[in-house]
């Protein structure tokens, strides 16, 4: 970019002051033009910033250093104590010393964005103490209080860590008492198990932690023992049948023989060197009071199978290991369905099984269904990794590391020039394999010289060029790995900051300044999805910009961190901020307010622009919903591990105890005993197999050898999914290199 020149500079100035309408703080006068040179664009800055990080920077920003350069104060700083003594020959400051007022300046800035974020949330709180406490939501223009989620106080559970983080102490014990007093989860209420776990285990957790308070510790117990029932129950034994032997090795032939896969022998009789049985994944949905569980929506999504850090959080808190026995369950149910280890990337709708849904919607993407999946492979890595046995974890991470350039595609910068079709219609799908110059983005990251970079989603039939703004997690996520890694990949770092670019122009290419849900990409760069142009004042572009900023403390990311304070600002309504129909029609908005905006969107813009301190994050890992939990091993969280495989008891693990206080859930757990192996489970499971032997008998009659390729059943699909019925089978299995007659035989 062009660095402002000196006499634009000098203007800007002037027009800034003047059409803000902000008078000074202290008399300053006004330049005279007449008697005094026009300030220049201080130089020294390029020594500073980059090129992109001054084009950041807001005309009052560069005003302000113009001034600090020529020993000048800023206009408003209260902080800076000018002096036009220390003046150099030429008028200006020496280098060193704008290096330090600068440094001073952004300071001062920051902690007014931070108060800027306090106020408001106390405008949010405000209006949801007086005319909503306890509901659901509030509605920020008619500013009515809804039970939109069947009246567990939604809102007052996701936001109280923010009113700890953020000083509202008295706030926060109002709303700690009700959660205590008049918060039940004893009703006949269908909740989804993803959403509660994240948003009302992890917002009592995380209160809990922070403010040690344990009544809100009770209050999560009691909703964790109504959520475990969601999942399958726990199969542990310690001797798990080796199905490389036996029996066990020949039913493995014969499925390997028909093309369907040896792995689903292992998750029930186990593979004799791993103890962990894996049966399948936990319902989507469960009623809090019946505990009857349901797939509302008919598959399960990847993200929401997997909830790792509220559940471990909460076994580590009562030393009830069955909460985090289910989570490892879960992950290597998917693993062994979808092959992760290998493939890295899965289907984002799956069945209960674990196996991918057929489904011409289901595909790789690390937007909505996929997002904290991955995100929570990083996050319990960091959360557990002094106290993990299981290495699943980290592998699963890694391979997903390896695969993410899959994903890749690069689209070029938007032509706005006036006469230009921008913005352009969404493209349709590409069939895969044909975008590239078809498509106008490009299907390797690598082929052009500085595009966008985005991340599109593969489809059975198709890649997709289109991002969910929920993908924009993503660029934090690598800052976060970055952040605890030993040795500082200056790639990766890279790679996440023009992730983030992307993200944040997701925003700057909008009326409102604020991203749409959906975004798509063309030759052209970024265009419009034109069925998905809300904004629902979702957090994860402002999540990354924070994590980016702890990990490089590159000034560029608290800049786009302003221009979004301000964005979101604007959203500002009587009662509270509201979401909008269509970014690029901002006075259109939706009375909506979700609980995430407190949870997270302000608590994120809160603490990008707060010392470190606030928050350590060698200290702490935040969920997928903000709420930060102390890391297990580490100062802050008190805590022993008490799951460890051999102190982890089947007795344990169905019978919780019951602890009745925080300091009692931290005191070290006591190993009941250690069952060996359960006969009747061994007679049930050999019972399986003679009927598995049966079924497969009948599949081989029926349908005989013909099962052709098996590389076809990749990502979960089987012979029964895609084949029948005949002759065309499931088309969802099918793209351009799979064909029914492939794979089919
Ligand atoms: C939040 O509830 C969580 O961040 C979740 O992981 C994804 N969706 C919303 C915010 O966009």
């Amino acid at each position: 970019m062009q660095f402002l020149s000196h006499v634009f500079l000098a203007n800007v100035a002037l027009w800034d002051r003047n059409t803000i309408g902000h008078s000074p703080v202290s008399a300053q006068p006004m330049p005279d033009k007449a008697s005094k040179p026009m300030r220049s664009s201080p130089s020294q800055l390029q020594q500073i910033w980059d090129t992109q990080t001054l084009a950041s920077f807001s005309v009052s920003q560069l005003d302000a250093f113009s001034a600090l350069y020529w020993g000048d104060c800023p206009y408003l700083s209260r902080a800076i104590r000018c002096g036009r003594h220390r003046r150099g020959e030429m008028g200006t400051v020496s280098f060193s010393r704008l290096q330090r007022l600068v440094s001073a300046y952004l300071d001062e800035e920051a902690a007014l964005a931070q108060r800027q974020a306090v106020s408001m949330m106390r405008h949010v709180w405000t209006n949801y103490e007086e005319r909503a406490f306890g509901k659901d939501e509030l509605r920020p223009v008619s500013g009515i209080g809804r039970n939109n989620w069947g009246g567990i106080g939604q809102t007052l559970v996701d936001a109280l860590d923010t009113l700890w983080l953020m000083d509202f102490k008295e706030e926060f014990d109002r709303a700690a008492l009700w959660v205590e007093q008049s918060l039940s989860f004893s009703k006949d209420l269908n909740v989804n198990l993803f959403e509660t776990s994240i948003r009302h285990l992890g917002g009592l957790l995380s209160a809990f932690a922070l403010s040690r308070r344990s009544g809100l510790l009770d209050v999560a117990k009691d909703l964790g023992d109504r959520l475990i029932k969601a999942f399958p129950p726990p199969r542990t034994a310690n001797r798990s049948r080796d199905t490389s032997k036996g029996l066990g090795a020949e039913f493995k032939k014969l499925l390997h023989h028909v093309g369907l896969p040896t792995e689903a022998l292992d998750s029930v009789l186990g593979n004799g060197k791993n103890s962990e049985v894996v049966i399948s994944l936990p319902s989507s949905d469960i009623n809090l009071g019946s505990g009857e569980t349901k797939n509302l929506a008919g598959f399960i999504s990847l993200a929401e199978a997997y909830v790792p850090i509220e559940w471990k959080y909460l076994a580590a808190l009562t030393t009830n290991c069955s909460y985090s026995a289910a989570q490892d369950q879960v992950l290597h149910a998917i693993n062994r369905s979808l092959n992760l280890e290998e493939n890295g990337l899965g289907m984002i709708m799956l069945k209960q099984d674990g196996k991918a849904f057929p489904s011409a919607q289901n595909r790789l993407s690390l937007g909505s269904r996929g997002d904290s999946f991955y995100e929570y492979l990083l996050k319990d890595l960091i959360f557990s990794a002094d106290v993990a046995e299981d290495k699943l974890t980290k592998k699963l991470w890694s391979s997903f590391r390896a695969k993410l350039p899959g994903l890749f595609a690069e689209g070029h910068q938007v032509d706005r020039t006036p006469g230009s079709s921008w913005p352009h219609r969404s493209p349709k799908e590409v069939p895969r394999g044909r975008g590239g110059a078809l498509g106008g983005w490009h299907e390797s990251w690598k082929d052009a010289p500085s595009p966008w970079l985005f991340l599109k989603e593969i489809t059975p039939h198709h890649t997709v060029p289109k991002m969910d703004h929920l993908v924009c997690f993503l660029p934090g996520a690598i800052a976060l790995e970055i952040f605890h890694s030993e040795k500082k990949s200056e790639v990766d770092l890279q790679l996440a900051h023009r992730l983030a670019q992307t993200c944040v122009h997701m925003y700057w290419r909008t009326v409102s300044d604020l991203a749409p849900e959906i975004t798509r990409f063309t030759q052209n760069g970024l265009v419009d999805d034109k069925g998905s142009m809300h904004n629902i004042l979702r957090p994860e572009t402002i999540e990354s910009l924070f994590l980016l900023w702890r990990t490089s403390k590159k000034q560029i990311y608290r800049n786009w961190g302003q221009r979004m304070l301000a964005a979101f600002y604007r959203t500002k309504t009587r009662f509270g901020f509201a979401s909008l129909h269509n970014v690029n029609q901002p006075s259109k908005r939706r009375d909506d307010m979700p609980s995430f905006f407190v949870a997270e969107t302000l608590k994120y813009l809160f603490l990008l622009f707060s010392p470190d301190t606030g928050l350590p994050l060698d200290q702490y890992v935040l969920s997928t919903e903000a709420h930060p939990v102390p890391i297990l091993g580490k100062a802050h969280s008190g805590l022993k591990w008490p799951c460890h495989p051999k102190q982890t008891s089947q007795a344990k693990a169905e019978k919780p105890e019951d602890p009745k206080d925080g300091d009692q859930a931290t005191k070290e757990s006591t190993p009941k005993s250690t069952q060996v192996c359960d006969p009747q489970r061994v007679q049930q499971l050999e019972e399986q197999m003679k009927e598995g032997e049966r079924q497969l008998q009948k599949i081989r009659r029926e349908y005989g050898m013909c099962v052709s390729d098996p590389i076809c059943w990749a990502s979960g699909y089987t012979y029964e999914d895609c084949c029948f019925p005949v002759p065309v089978g499931n088309t969802a299995c099918w793209d351009a290199e799979f064909t029914y007659s492939r794979c089919c035989g």
